[in-house]
């Protein structure tokens, strides 16, 4: 089965709407590939600017939200606010949120139940840390992390799955296309086992930690390497040759 490409943005906690609409204006008028799907992953505070002026062509995601719709939550935002905005997409679990925020696998199961539930489409990041790759339970995590997702979802064309070994997130050092190609390919088995062979052959699994536009072409030709999720390189003119690794 032949899986969409896709490219999500993140652009954490980066830019103004003056660097962000520069950014924009240039995605818009850029010639992208119609066969692959750009999503933006926005700061909160500009989620309303980003989508009205970013082309329709092109997807907006909010960057993390809570688990319920409104309430006493100082600080957070809901899914039923970002599609209020006309943002369609959420970034969860990144390791940004696990690892500096303390956000747990519960936590992160529950946002994504509740985001799926409201209408948003979901990035779930899993990715192992430095220590547990070097102990040998790389899969160990990452299966433990895709379980949680895993168990809170009901449809999973609105779920992509994006791989981001820790060690490898804005430090330079991108995963080895041999290295992110293995992981890819037990999470797409894990998938198979433990949801069905059908959502293992449609899921797009990306890959995410330092890529750039001269690290993309290679990690795109592996075969369950699906897309992938940008953060530095992503607020930068460069986004355009990641939006097209294979061309
Ligand atoms: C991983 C990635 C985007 P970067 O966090 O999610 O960031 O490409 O800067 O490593």
């Amino acid at each position: 089965m032949s899986r969409k490409f896709f490219v999500g943005g993140n652009w954490k906690m980066n830019g103004d709407k003056k660097s962000l609409g520069e950014l924009i204006q240039t995605l818009n008028t850029a010639k992208l590939d119609a066969n692959v799907e750009v999503v933006c992953g926005s700061p909160a505070i500009y989620l309303d600017f980003v989508r009205s002026k970013m082309d329709a062509k092109l997807g907006v995601a909010a960057q993390n939200c809570y688990k319920v719709a409104k309430g006493a939550f100082t600080g957070e935002i809901s899914p039923a606010m970002i599609k209020d905005v006309g943002v369609n997409w959420v970034i969860l679990g990144h390791s940004e949120r696990r690892h500096v925020f303390g956000e747990n696998d519960e936590l992160i199961g529950q946002k994504t139940a509740h985001a799926l539930e409201n209408g948003l489409s979901v990035i779930a990041c899993i990715g192992e840390k430095l220590d547990e790759r070097e102990a040998g339970i790389t899969e160990k995590v990452v299966f433990a992390q895709t379980k949680v997702i895993a168990d809170n979802v009901k449809d999973w064309s609105k779920v992509v799955l994006a791989y981001e070994p820790v060690w490898a997130i804005g430090t330079g050092k991108t995963a080895s296309p041999a290295q992110a190609q293995e992981v890819h390919d037990k999470l797409r088995a894990w998938v198979k086992t433990n949801v069905s062979e059908a959502v293992a052959n449609s899921v797009r699994i990306i890959y995410g930690g330092s890529v750039t536009g001269s690290t993309c072409k290679e990690l795109a030709s592996q075969k369950d390497v699906d897309g992938f999720l940008v953060g530095g390189a992503s607020l930068k003119a460069e986004f355009v040759e990641i939006i097209m690794p294979t061309s």
